[in-house]
């Protein structure tokens, strides 16, 4: 136990706060972050610009194409939320709850929704010391130093962040404000649409407490469920939780983090992302080879790698390369790229293979080494997000 605290106090420069729940007492170091989330994004987009659908509610679809009705909800304004319509449900399942009432429903726009996104990230990076994007309507703001660290000053930072999203964008937010991005992003939850919710450094606890444990990021169906056979299911029981059964049951990472995380401890930086460019893994063959199997089966182990790395940092990609290091060190190299960025391991594995077969066709030389890379890397959209959530997915 002590090993968490201690971690944590060496961390802090400067002002801090301590916050005690049980035996446990934890420093924070006193920083001031906010995470803006625009409301109802893509929808307030839409009635932006078509101010007469405003009133009604309104629903942005991700049309699959197969049926005239086949597809997920995108998003929906609050009005339709009223009726039970929200992200990730079917199209049929919300014309069916909005069969009563003039509801809009749109198909998504999302170059549109982008140029938006764009301008209004623009106005939130000029208020910030550090700033962090963390999708198409979201981001970290890092205010401690403009602030003087000071909440009051923040909080008045908010309100004008707020008007000018609203005056040059015609948008509204919440905004969450707090010690720490993982208070900031619980906080702007909180109160929505429009909302403005502030959490100082020792209203932390009291506020995290009741919470569920799913409102931590990080913790999903699963892990809700293994929490809860272990009788924790507020976020102040897993504070008071062993933390070591915790690392018994999720691993020392993931147990010290959920343990953290329910004291509202989160030391991570608001910080400037950007993106790789590229993501490859090569590796020599046991012996020189021009037999595809042998060839594909080292190649496929690669694509796994690289394919779980492009996972964790939410990734996908557009082209696929192969490399060839042949025995007298010459490099060959065949690369595809598709018209839509995916981050499917199938396609990745087939276009490798595809690649392989090109560049037996087309050389004579021999494999010594052997390496496959993704390229054109961007972030993976919401779109696709709820896509997958849409037909199902193991994510937890
Ligand atoms: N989105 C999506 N599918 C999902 C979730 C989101 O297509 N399952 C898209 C549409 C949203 C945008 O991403 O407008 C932002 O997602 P949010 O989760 O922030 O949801 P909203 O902005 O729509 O609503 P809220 O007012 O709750 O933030
Ligand atoms: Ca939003
Ligand atoms: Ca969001």
């Amino acid at each position: 136990m002590d090993y968490f605290i201690k971690q944590q106090a060496s961390n802090s420069i400067g002002a801090s706060t301590s916050v005690s729940v049980g035996e446990v007492t934890v420093i924070l170091q006193d920083r001031i972050v906010m995470l803006v989330d625009l409301d109802y994004f893509f929808a307030q987009c839409e009635e932006r610009r078509n101010p007469s659908i405003s009133g009604k509610p309104v629903v942005v679809c991700v049309y699959s194409g197969r049926t005239e009705d086949s597809g997920a909800v995108s998003t929906a304004n609050y009005i339709a939320r009223k009726y039970g319509v929200k992200s990730g449900i079917p199209i049929s399942l919300a014309k069916n709850k909005l069969k009563d009432v003039d509801a809009v429903f749109l198909p998504v726009d999302k170059q549109f929704y982008r140029e938006v996104s764009d301008k209004i990230m623009e106005i939130l990076r000029s208020h910030a010391d550090h700033f962090e994007q963390m999708g198409i309507d979201e981001a970290y703001l890092d205010v401690t130093q403009r602030t003087k660290g000071n909440y009051h000053e923040a909080e008045e930072l908010a309100e004008t962040i707020k008007g000018d999203v609203l005056a040059q964008q015609k948008l509204t937010c919440s905004i969450g404000v707090g010690p720490n991005k993982l208070v900031a992003k619980i906080s702007a939850d909180v109160q929505k649409p429009d909302g403005l919710t502030s959490v100082r450094p020792g209203e932390v606890q009291g506020f995290l407490s009741p919470l569920p444990v799913r409102r931590l990021v990080g913790v999903g169906r699963k892990t809700e469920k293994r929490l809860e056979t272990l009788g924790v299911r507020t976020v102040g029981q897993l504070a008071r939780f062993d933390v070591q059964k915790l690392i018994e049951v999720f691993g020392r990472k993931l147990g010290a983090y959920f343990h953290n995380a329910s004291l509202g401890v989160d030391e991570e930086p608001v910080q400037e992302r950007s993106e790789p460019e590229s993501m490859s893994r090569i590796s020599t063959l046991k012996q020189d080879t021009r037999d595809l199997t042998v060839l594909l089966n080292e190649a496929y182990r690669l694509c796994s790698e690289v394919h779980t790395k492009l996972m964790r940092q939410e990734l996908v990609y557009r082209s696929v390369s192969i490399y060839v290091v042949a025995g007298d060190l010459s490099v060959h190299s065949r690369s595809k790229t598709f018209e839509n960025p995916t981050s499917s391991l199938e396609t990745f594995k087939r276009t490798v293979k595809e690649l392989y077969e090109k560049f037996l066709a087309e050389s004579d030389a021999e494999a010594r080494r052997v390496g496959v890379k993704v390229s054109n890397l961007s972030k993976k959209e919401e779109v696709q997000k709820q896509l997958t959530n849409f037909f199902g997915s193991s994510k937890d």
